[in-house]
């Protein structure tokens, strides 16, 4: 069985969604913030993020965005991504990665301030430019989603998934439906979809 390290809130929750949808069975392990976490977990996690998983053959990975690709592709029958010769397929890649390495890293900027800077005055700036750069992503797939319901393709993906956990990291939680209408419009379809209103029960993004 695969095995996830998490946190409520975290990262952890695109890979659950995925998990959940898929029906694929996981073991959660919850890495409780401030407590030392177990041995194992620190080995797969140098960096000591969630979320981090271990594969039903023992190996193991970190990184949100390879967790939801790898099990797009394990489990296809979830259609949790386009096909991978499907046109579809290229705009999926380009835009789970512009997230886990574009967004994600500068939100990280805002909520672990202190690392960014070795000025402990220089710890606001860094979160004001932190959201801007945020906010720089958001303007980009906002402008993505004009005219369209989801990022990539005619369905919903897991990468639709990653910009609803991404979008509600965004520190004013009022400021998406008046600043990118057309995320909002993807976030509340999602936000009612079965699974992952479910899941956002002991996750609390919303
Ligand atoms: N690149 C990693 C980032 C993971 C990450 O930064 N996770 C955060 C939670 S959302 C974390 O564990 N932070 C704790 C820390 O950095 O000390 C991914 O995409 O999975």
């Amino acid at each position: 069985m695969y095995r996830l390290y998490t946190r409520a809130g975290s990262g952890g929750f695109v890979v659950e969604a995925a998990f959940e949808l898929a029906g694929v069975p996981y073991e959660r392990i919850e890495v409780v913030k401030g407590v030392e976490p177990d041995p194992e977990f620190r080995k797969i996690s140098p960096l000591g993020q969630v979320p981090a998983l271990v594969l039903p053959d023992g190996h193991a990975m970190t990184e949100s965005a390879a967790m939801c690709q790898l099990l797009a592709e394990r489990h296809p029958y979830a259609r949790l991504s386009p096909a991978a010769e499907a046109p579809a397929r290229a705009h999926f890649l380009r835009w789970l990665t512009f997230m886990s390495s574009v967004m994600y890293p500068a939100i990280l900027r805002y909520y672990y301030a202190q690392r960014y800077t070795a000025d402990p005055q220089g710890v606001e700036a860094v979160k004001v430019a932190a959201v801007c750069e945020f906010e720089r992503g958001l303007g980009i797939l906002d402008a993505t989603l004009e005219g369209r319901d989801w990022l990539a393709g005619e369905r919903m993906s897991v990468a639709d998934v990653y910009l609803l956990m991404l979008a509600h990291w965004h520190p004013e939680a009022g400021k998406l439906a008046a600043a990118w209408p057309n995320i909002e419009r993807a976030c509340a379809a999602l936000r009612e979809h079965t699974v992952l209103k479910q899941l956002n029960a002991s996750h609390e993004m919303w």
